[in-house]
């Protein structure tokens, strides 16, 4: 196959917090993955990554501390890097966005845009802390949402029911910094003009998939980002922690985090290019438009990867000889569970890296989140699936192979591998099935589809173990040396192959069979064949996995917290209940809210009365299709404005597994207007 130049990079973890199993299932063990093997197909490869050192997220640590953002970026970069390479993660970089070379970067990207005059100085209202002397930023306010009444809802957005307002209808809003009433104030914002930009990125979305088939799930949130139009975004924010705009009149103003992390990407690579005493490195991968540029992230990053960063790169392309390389593929993955539910460090839900890898060999571990990805919807992490796939999978069938071949080459072989004489027909099968699997699991890995590779690799544990069996050496030896041999033989070689193809999910346990075979990696496309020859002497048998008790899986099932809930709710009386209207509402008309990704403008039926809704199911629904569905409402709501429409009432809605809101229905022969008990 011909070797492509490839350039891979992972999401840049912000470094206020601790690397979990959820992040590694998302955006970096898939990556790993993929790298590992293309590194052993010969391609040129190069792999950034690195943490992402600014923005609210990393402020906000710091606050709740009392300590410099600076603390915070440093003990949680050496500590994430650390968690990352113990699990085996091979990037060839791991940088971070603090760096000068980042903050020139992005400077010069910025620079680049307001030069073309492609920027556009905004003004707009934003709340601002007296006290503190300071913007806030939109997750520094809280107040009470003007829709549902919840008491923690952010400056423009109420995360309990998911309605979208002007920052001036928050009621009773508070600064978390001074926890003062802050005042609405004039500030001015660069806004890039992504607007401009659909057209060609659809043209590239539709051309990509065209050409490297790009993941469903992926389409499909381009294609909502499409419909609602493009807008133009804030590149600036008013925060003194970030890379400073470089402008004369932009005091207290950083470039906004988004559009300077995904450059991190770029200065990661310059990093790694001065590392490595060659300075124009960077530009053989990121500047040449035969380069695969492979993305990896999690579906909370689609948009900045598939439509910002592009758009980004474009409009630095269209003014300078550098022509940067956009994403071929952006295959994020949805995300992982941890034992049914979302993982949560506030809850003590869940496991960081750093503590599993202190108890737990990585290998399994890598093994179990790589056969369990959430390739095409969310999926889940639990501890007896961990204990299974570590004692049935890896050890029962992989590492039980390995070992009763080499013991038995070893007791009877004198640690040679011996010849194959009188192939029979269940040797060349065993033969011609071993050379199918390095271009099968190739295959697989080349599109991204992982968990099926994973499949793939231990059904060739399976097999191997299956030869061993039917052929029987054991009861060979006694009778037919050579046939014995010749079993033998084809077993090292698929354990070989097995060392080979498994090396990108499990390098150390593939590291260590090598060692036990006394030879090395070779190319991806040869493994599968006579790989060891006759007469090669082997080393001793080390054991691979260990087997892990019933017990200590208990122990860490344990140790979570007993119960927990999705969502703390305080308990109320029967008469608080029966305040609450509930009614069988007809949906009889519905359109989208113009500017607004989230919101669906509805009229219902209630009988004889009518009343306007606005709902936020537009991501969930095609307004068509809620006509005529009878939908349960909170019919006594109080009414709210929201985009400036005005909203009496409230509809009802459970999420599901997709994220997807569903409407609670009655039945087609309930009335409308029926009260709900
Ligand atoms: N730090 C968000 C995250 O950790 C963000 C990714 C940046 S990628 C350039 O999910
Ligand atoms: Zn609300």
């Amino acid at each position: 196959m011909k070797k492509e130049k490839v350039l891979v990079t992972s999401a840049l973890p912000y470094a206020n917090g601790p690397i979990h199993l959820g992040h590694l299932s998302g955006a970096y063990l898939p990556a790993d993955i993929y790298v590992r093997y293309k590194r052993l197909n010969g391609d040129d490869i190069v792999y950034v990554c690195g943490s992402d050192e600014h923005g609210v997220p990393i402020t906000i640590s710091a606050d709740k501390e009392g300590v410099k953002p600076k603390e915070i970026i440093d003990r949680y970069h050496e500590q994430n890097k650390e968690a990352f390479y113990k699990f085996g993660m091979s990037f060839d970089i791991y940088s971070r966005t603090s760096l000068p070379i980042h903050h020139e970067t992005a400077k010069e990207f910025f620079l680049s845009y307001h030069k073309q005059g492609i920027l556009n100085e905004q003004k707009s209202q934003q709340f601002f802390d007296e006290k503190a002397n300071m913007f806030l930023p939109d997750r520094y306010v809280e107040g009470t949402c003007p829709k549902c009444g919840y008491e923690e809802a952010r400056s423009d957005e109420c995360e309990k029911c998911g309605s979208l307002y002007d920052p001036s209808e928050l009621v009773n809003p508070k600064s978390k910094i001074s926890g003062q009433t802050p005042v609405l104030k004039e500030t001015s914002h660069w806004f890039f003009p992504l607007g401009k930009y659909q057209e060609r990125l659809e043209d590239y979305i539709k051309e990509m998939n065209l050409k490297y088939s790009w993941k469903e799930n992926v389409l499909q949130y381009c294609k909502g980002w499409f419909t609602d139009r493009l807008k133009d975004r804030a590149v600036t924010r008013d925060l003194d922690w970030g890379v400073k705009v470089p402008l004369d009149n932009a005091d207290g103003k950083v470039l906004y985090v988004w559009f300077e992390a995904v450059l991190g990407y770029i200065s990661a690579t310059k990093e790694l290019s001065m590392q490595q005493n060659n300075p124009e490195l960077w530009k053989k991968y990121w500047l040449d438009e035969n380069t695969k540029y492979i993305a990896f992230i999690g579906k909370d990053n689609v948009v900045f990867h598939t439509i910002i960063f592009p758009a980004m790169l474009m409009a630095w392309n269209d003014a300078s000889n550098e022509k940067f390389v956009l994403p071929q593929n952006v295959p994020a993955n949805e995300f992982l569970n941890f034992e049914g539910k979302k993982f949560s460090k506030s809850r003590g839900w869940g496991i960081d890296v750093i503590d599993f890898i202190s108890k737990y060999p990585a290998d399994p571990l890598r093994y179990t989140l790589a056969a369990n990805l959430p390739e095409a919807k969310d999926t889940d992490f639990y501890w007896k699936e961990f204990q299974a796939r570590n004692n049935s999978e890896l050890a029962d069938i992989f590492g039980n192979f390995v070992n009763r071949t080499f013991t038995f080459a070893l007791k009877h072989f004198d640690g040679k591998v011996p010849e194959r004489k009188n192939l029979k027909e269940i040797d060349n099968e065993m033969i011609s099935l071993l050379k199918t699997y390095p271009e099968k699991v190739g295959n697989l890995l080349e599109r991204f589809k992982i968990k099926e590779a994973v499949f793939e690799m231990m059904n060739l544990a399976r097999a191997g173990n299956k030869y061993f069996n039917d052929s029987e050496p054991w009861k060979l030896i006694k009778s037919d040396k050579d046939s014995a041999g010749t079993a033998i033989n084809v077993c090292l070689n698929t354990i070989f192959t097995l060392a080979e193809i498994f090396h990108p999910v499990i390098p150390m346990s593939s590291e260590k069979i090598f060692k036990m075979l006394n030879s090395k990696s070779v190319d991806w496309t040869d493994a599968g064949l006579e790989n060891i020859k006759p007469g090669h002497s082997l080393n001793q048998p080390e054991i691979l996995f260990t087997k892990i008790d019933d017990k200590e899986i208990e122990n860490e099932i344990n140790k979570l917290p007993a119960e927990i809930s999705s969502e703390p709710v305080d308990e109320i009386t029967y008469d608080e209940f029966k305040k609450i209207d509930l009614k069988v509402a007809k949906i009889t008309s519905a359109e989208k809210v113009e500017k607004s990704d989230k919101l669906l403008k509805l009229q219902v039926s209630i009988g004889n009365k009518k009343r306007q809704i606005v709902a936020g199911i537009a991501k969930s629904y095609e307004p068509e299709l809620l006509i005529n569905k009878k939908v349960i409402i909170v019919a006594n709501l109080k009414p709210a404005k929201l985009f400036g429409i005005e909203s009496q009432g409230m509809i009802l809605a459970v999420e599901d597994a997709d994220g997807k809101l569903n409407v609670l229905e009655a039945g087609v022969k309930v009335k409308e207007g029926t009260k709900v008990q």
